[in-house]
């Protein structure tokens, strides 16, 4: 045991400092055992280590199934060497309707055992015992490498699912203070931690009603309030997206949070715009399809532009057809808008298959995607429910989704960047319907993290003059934020 948990300190599966999850707690330990795949020697330990343990608890199984994603090679390792059956949980599946949601032979009345690297509320092993019990399997055990002692083994002992486990937080970290590689002050505070963010009971029946849930997707009760920090910290979040962190810190770096609205109708003026307030903005957002003489050089061009002044583009095309129109409109068609936008956006209106159809395009290239959650004009439809849906569905494709546009902050997940449009500093409205807030409002009072700002500079005498009030008046309104956030 003391050498496993030497070698997964060594390899940085378990760290030490301060990291604030994506819920916004901030911990003093990380642990991320996805890693191992890279150490092979590590990878067959601990798989051996799982099946020992499983052996000792005097476990009888049909079949393994690992819970996506990190458990599938250790479940394949244990299923390959020791000749068991496996069966693969399918983690995306649910919405096509016709595909299987577990690969393998499924023979109903057997029993499964399910394997996983870290427990906190044990709510992914629920959710794939869930799935493997409405194949009319039995799931009695789960073994799992780490219990992060949060009350996952109580959760899942009243689902009917004992859990055990190789190791657990406190014995991990008894090894490495007398191993010596943490000293007694980071002991204290990870323990203090595990106390105070222990997960709630979960009312969670595998084999029938559901009912409510009181635990977030990654295991940390809410208990603790939306934490307020810089753009500059957001960048380094875990599991961030590129295109997120890559905004975050030109933000940081260029103290602008302001995004030009650039609703020009030349290509010539297009240009002239982004050379003339490129380093006045973090973001430069286009309608492509206003222009009257588009060209792909233009775009090179642009391109070339964002990268000298560093502000990133994001073509406001709105997405909102079924999957299959998307991935064509976002990819091809004369504008090619995928080979040139850093990200775009999508009406939730059809539903997760329009997030579906331009991931496909856009998650090979590296980029995101803005859900549509509020809108600035005044009767809009994209409120309440609908409002909720879209920020569901973001948090389902956060590795496609980078955030909203809306008019305030819609989550509290650190990593979703919010951009606000209808944003003036004389507030009120157009005679289309656009409303108007102030800069000071949607940053510090919204808590929204950019300005998206057209007519307000575009209609100036002197663009570049008013593009500087918006920069000035946003990053103020950010640092307002930061302030009464520390009290
Ligand atoms: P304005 O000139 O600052 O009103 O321009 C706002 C821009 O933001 C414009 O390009 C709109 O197409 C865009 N916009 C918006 O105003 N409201 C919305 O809800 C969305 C986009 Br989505």
């Amino acid at each position: 045991m003391e050498s496993l948990v030497l070698e997964l300190f060594k390899v940085r599966a378990v760290k030490f400092g301060s990291f604030v999850l994506k819920s916004g707690i901030s911990s003093p330990v990380y642990i991320d055992l996805r890693v191992i795949v890279s150490h092979p020697i590590l990878l067959n330990q601990v798989s051996e280590l799982l099946w020992l343990t499983a052996n000792n608890a005097g476990i009888k199984c049909n079949s393994v199934c690992g819970v996506p994603y990190t458990a599938l090679p250790l479940a394949t390792i244990i299923c390959s060497s020791k000749k068991i059956p496996m069966l693969i949980r399918r983690k995306e599946a649910k919405d096509y309707g016709t595909k299987r949601l577990v690969e393998g032979a499924v023979n109903p009345g057997e029993t499964c055992l399910i394997i996983e690297d870290v427990v906190t509320s044990g709510s992914s092993v629920l959710e794939t015992a869930e799935v493997l019990c409405k194949e009319g399997l039995k799931v009695t055990d789960a073994v799992v490498l780490l219990d992060r002692e949060q009350g996952g083994k109580a959760i899942l002992e009243e689902e009917g699912i004992r859990l055990h486990s190789v190791c657990t937080l406190s014995r991990l970290l008894d090894i490495l203070q007398v191993q010596g590689k943490i000293d007694s002050e980071i002991v204290e505070s990870v323990k203090t931690f595990i106390r105070e963010n222990a997960c709630p009971p979960v009312h969670k029946m595998i084999n029938g009603s559901t009912k409510q849930l009181n635990y977030q997707p990654d295991g940390i009760p809410a208990k603790k309030p939306y934490q307020e920090i810089s753009y500059g910290a957001r960048a380094q979040l875990p599991e961030i997206h590129p295109i997120t962190a890559q905004l975050f810190k030109i933000m940081e770096k260029k103290e602008t949070n302001l995004c030009l609205a650039a609703d020009v109708t030349s290509s010539k003026e297009l240009l002239q715009l982004a050379d003339s307030l490129g380093s006045e903005i973090c973001v430069l957002k286009t309608h492509v399809d206003i222009l009257d003489d588009f060209s792909p050089a233009v775009f090179k061009e642009l391109k070339a532009i964002a990268d000298k002044y560093e502000f990133l583009i994001f073509e406001d095309r709105k997405f909102a057809d079924i999957g299959n129109t998307v991935k064509h409109q976002y990819e091809g068609g004369i504008y090619k808008i995928a080979s040139w936008s850093d990200f775009v956006n999508a009406h939730v209106v059809p539903g997760p298959g329009v997030v579906k159809g331009l991931k496909e395009v856009g998650l090979p290239l590296n980029r995101g995607c803005l859900l549509i959650a509020e809108m600035s004009t005044e009767g809009s439809l994209a409120t309440g429910e609908y409002t909720k849906t879209a920020v569901k569905l973001a948090e389902k494709h956060s590795d496609f989704v980078i955030g909203f546009i809306s008019s305030s902050n819609i989550s509290n997940r650190l990593d979703f960047i919010h951009m606000t449009p209808g944003v003036q500093m004389q507030t009120g409205a157009d005679n289309l319907g656009q409303q108007y807030l102030s800069p000071e409002e949607v940053i510090h009072k919204k808590a929204s993290d950019i300005i998206i700002v057209g007519r307000g500079i575009l209609t100036a005498k002197d663009c570049v003059e008013a593009a500087r009030m918006y920069k000035k008046a946003g990053w103020a309104a950010y640092l307002n934020r930061l302030l009464s956030a520390k009290g």
